[in-house]
C-alpha cells in the first residue's frame, strides 16, 4: 500500500482498539489511515501465539458488541477462546467491515511530532511520512515485550523465545528440553501444554502466583442461543458491572468476608473454584481492599495448590505469601498446579537461588546448570506506557512524551494529555483498560473519541486538548482510588514494578467502568470540559 500524504486521522495498531478505531472514524466519514507493524490484524491475539495461548474472559463477552449481525452469526467454540479462534475472529471483522484497506501492514511508527503552525501531526514510519489532523494510538496494553537483561542472555545456543513474539509458524517442542522463565499469566497458560510436548521442562519461577481453574470447556450450541436470544441484555448487564463481564452474583457478593461465618465463606470460595474463571475476587464486597478479607481467599487458594502438588517441598515454593491475591492480575488455567507432578517438570526458585546468567548450553543459578535447547522467556511486558514510549512522540514546542512522562504517565481520562493536542490514545494509562474487559473499555472510549471528533467538527474547530489543571485533578483522582485497594501492595506490571527503572505508579484506573464512563460522558456534556477547543 502507498503511504498516503495527508488524512483526517491516522489510527496506530490494528488489535481490537485500531480495528474499531478505524471502522468508526471511517463511518463518521474521515479519511483514516491505520499503521501496524505485525503483517496481519489481532495485536495481542497476532503476536501472543504461545502454546496454550487463551483469553481469561469468556468469549461471549470478550467480542464486539457494536454489530448485531456479527455476535449473531459467529459462533464461538469455547468457554474461553484460544488464541487462533481469537484471531480468526478479528481477521473475519477486518474483512467483513473492509477494514484492510486503510491499514499498511508490516509497516511501524517510528515517531510523530505535532506542528502548531499547520495544526498537524507528522506520523514518521519505518517507510515514509503521512501527516493527520487527529492521532489515535491504539497500541495496546501489553504488546512491547518485556526481556530482562539476563548476563550471556545471546550466547545461549538453542532457541531463546518471548511469549509475546511467538513464532507464527509455531515451535516443535517434541524431545527437546526447554526452560520457562515466569509464571504470570502466559506461563501458567504455556507450562501444562508445554509438559506434554517437551520431553524435561524447568520452571524458574522468582514469584508464586495465585491461579485458579479456568473451567474451560467447549460452548453447546445451547448454551450459544440462549447467549444470542438475550445479547443485548447480556451486553447491557455487562456494561453495568464493576469490570465490564458479569461474575455470579450471590447475596454473599455484597458483605464484607469476615462477617461471613467461616464455613459459608469456604462454600462460597469452593463454588466459584469450581465454577471456575475469575470470579474469585468478587466473592464478597472487600476482598481487594481489606487486607484479612483478602486472606480468605488467599488462603483457600494455598489449600487448594497444597492439596494438588504432591511433592510438599514443590507445593511451598508455589504458595504465594508476598502479595494479596488478585493485586497481580490473577490468572486462570488448565491444570497448571498438576503439571508439577510430572516427572519431566522441575521448579526452581529463582528468589532464593537466582539466575546468574545464561550460557550455550542453558540457565546458570548459584546451585546448578540446567542444560536446554529452547528458553522460553514468559516475562511480561513493559506495560501501558512501554508502547507509547518507545515511539518517539512530541507535542507543542517538540516536547516529548518521554520527558513528560518520565515520573509517570499523567492523563486525563486516560484519553488525552496537555501539550499533545488532537491526540487521544485508547485504553490507556488513566483507564480502566486493563482492569476491566478490553473489548467493553475499548468500545466504550472509541465512541468517546469519534463523538468529540464529531463534536468539535460541528463547533467549526479544528485543536481539542486537554487542559493542563484538569489533567492534575484525574491523576491524583486516579492514584486515590488505587489507594483505597490492596493493588499497590504487590510489585506488579500494574506499577510498573517489572521494568528496572520504570517509575512505580499505579497507571490504570481502579474505579470500575460504571463510574468511569459516567465520568466520561460528564465530560462530553459539559461541552468536553477540561478540554479547550480552537
Ligand atoms: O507477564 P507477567 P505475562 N527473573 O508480567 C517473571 C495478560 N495476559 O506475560 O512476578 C525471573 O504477569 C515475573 O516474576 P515477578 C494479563 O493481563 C492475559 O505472564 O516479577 N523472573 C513473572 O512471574 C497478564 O497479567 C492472558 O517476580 C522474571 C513473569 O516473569 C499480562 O498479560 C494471558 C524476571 C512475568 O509475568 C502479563 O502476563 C497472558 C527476571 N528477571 C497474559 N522478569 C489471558 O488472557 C520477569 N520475571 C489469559
Amino acid at each position: 500500500m502507498t503511504q498516503p500524504g495527508h488524512v483526517d486521522a491516522v489510527v496506530v495498531g490494528a488489535g481490537i482498539a485500531g480495528l474499531y478505531a478505524l471502522h468508526r472514524l471511517t463511518e463518521a466519514g474521515l479519511t483514516v489511515q491505520g499503521f501496524e507493524a505485525g503483517d496481519g490484524v489481532g495485536g495481542t491475539w497476532y503476536w501472543n501465539r504461545y502454546p496454550g495461548a487463551r483469553c481469561d474472559v469468556e468469549s461471549v463477552d470478550y467480542s464486539y458488541s457494536f454489530d448485531d449481525d456479527l455476535q449473531q452469526q459467529w459462533d464461538w467454540t469455547e468457554r474461553y477462546a484460544a488464541q487462533p479462534e481469537l484471531l480468526r475472529y478479528l481477521e473475519h471483522v477486518a474483512d467483513r467491515f473492509d477494514l484492510r484497506r486503510h491499514i499498511a501492514f508490516g509497516t511501524r511508527v517510528d515517531a510523530a511530532s505535532f506542528d502548531a503552525a499547520t495544526g498537524r501531526w507528522t506520523v514518521q514510519t519505518d517507510a515514509g511520512t503521512t501527516t493527520a489532523q487527529f492521532l489515535v494510538l491504539a497500541v495496546g496494553c501489553l504488546s512491547a515485550a518485556q526481556v530482562p537483561d539476563f548476563p550471556g542472555l545471546e550466547t545461549f545456543r538453542g532457541e531463546v523465545l518471548h511469549t509475546g513474539q511467538w513464532p507464527a509458524e509455531g515451535v516443535d517442542l517434541a524431545g527437546r528440553r526447554v526452560g520457562v522463565i515466569g509464571t504470570g499469566s502466559s506461563a501458567i497458560q504455556a507450562i501444562p501444554v508445554i509438559a506434554e510436548q517437551a520431553e524435561q521442562l524447568v520452571v524458574f519461577q522468582r514469584t508464586p502466583n495465585y491461579s485458579v481453574p479456568a473451567g474451560n470447556r467447549p460452548l453447546s450450541p445451547d448454551e450459544l442461543a440462549e447467549v444470542k436470544a438475550g445479547y443485548a441484555e447480556h451486553r447491557r448487564r455487562a456494561r453495568n458491572t464493576f469490570f465490564g463481564f458479569a461474575f455470579p452474583l450471590s447475596e454473599l457478593s455484597s458483605r464484607p468476608a469476615l462477617e461471613v461465618p467461616a464455613a459459608d465463606r469456604d462454600r462460597e470460595f469452593q463454588a466459584r473454584w469450581d465454577r471456575g474463571g475469575a470470579g474469585m475476587t468478587r466473592a464478597f464486597a472487600d476482598i481487594l481492599t481489606d487486607r484479612q478479607a483478602n486472606e480468605t481467599a488467599a488462603e483457600f487458594i494455598r489449600s487448594k495448590i497444597r492439596a494438588t502438588v504432591t511433592d510438599p517441598g514443590t507445593a511451598e515454593l508455589l504458595v504465594p505469601v508476598d502479595h494479596p491475591f488478585g493485586t497481580k492480575r490473577p490468572p486462570i488455567d488448565t491444570n497448571y498446579y498438576e503439571s508439577f507432578n510430572r516427572d519431566n517438570v522441575t521448579l526452581v526458585d529463582v528468589r532464593s537461588d537466582p539466575i546468574v546468567e545464561v550460557v550455550p548450553s542453558g540457565v546458570r543459578t548459584g546451585a546448578a546448570s540446567h542444560d536446554l535447547d529452547v528458553l522460553v522467556l514468559a516475562t511480561g511486558f513493559d506495560a501501558m506506557t512501554g508502547p507509547l514510549l518507545r515511539m518517539d512522540i512530541r507535542g507543542v514546542g517538540g516536547r516529548e512524551l518521554r520527558d513528560k512522562w518520565a515520573a509517570g504517565p499523567v492523563t486525563y481520562l486516560g484519553l488525552a494529555t496537555e501539550g499533545f493536542p488532537n491526540m487521544f490514545v485508547v485504553a490507556g494509562a488513566g483507564s480502566p483498560s486493563v482492569m476491566s474487559n478490553m473489548v467493553v473499555s475499548i468500545e466504550q472510549h472509541v465512541d468517546w473519541i469519534v463523538a468529540c471528533l464529531q463534536h468539535l467538527r460541528s463547533e467549526g474547530h479544528t485543536l481539542i486538548e486537554a487542559c493542563a489543571d484538569a489533567e492534575q485533578a484525574w491523576v491524583e483522582h486516579v492514584n486515590a482510588t488505587a489507594a483505597r485497594t490492596l493493588y499497590p501492595e504487590a510489585n506488579s506490571w500494574y506499577l510498573g514494578a517489572n521494568v528496572p527503572g520504570k517509575p512505580r505508579v499505579f497507571m490504570p484506573y481502579v474505579g470500575g467502568i460504571v463510574d468511569y464512563r459516567q465520568r466520561c460522558e460528564d465530560v462530553a456534556a459539559r461541552g468536553y470540559a477540561g478540554f479547550r477547543s480552537s
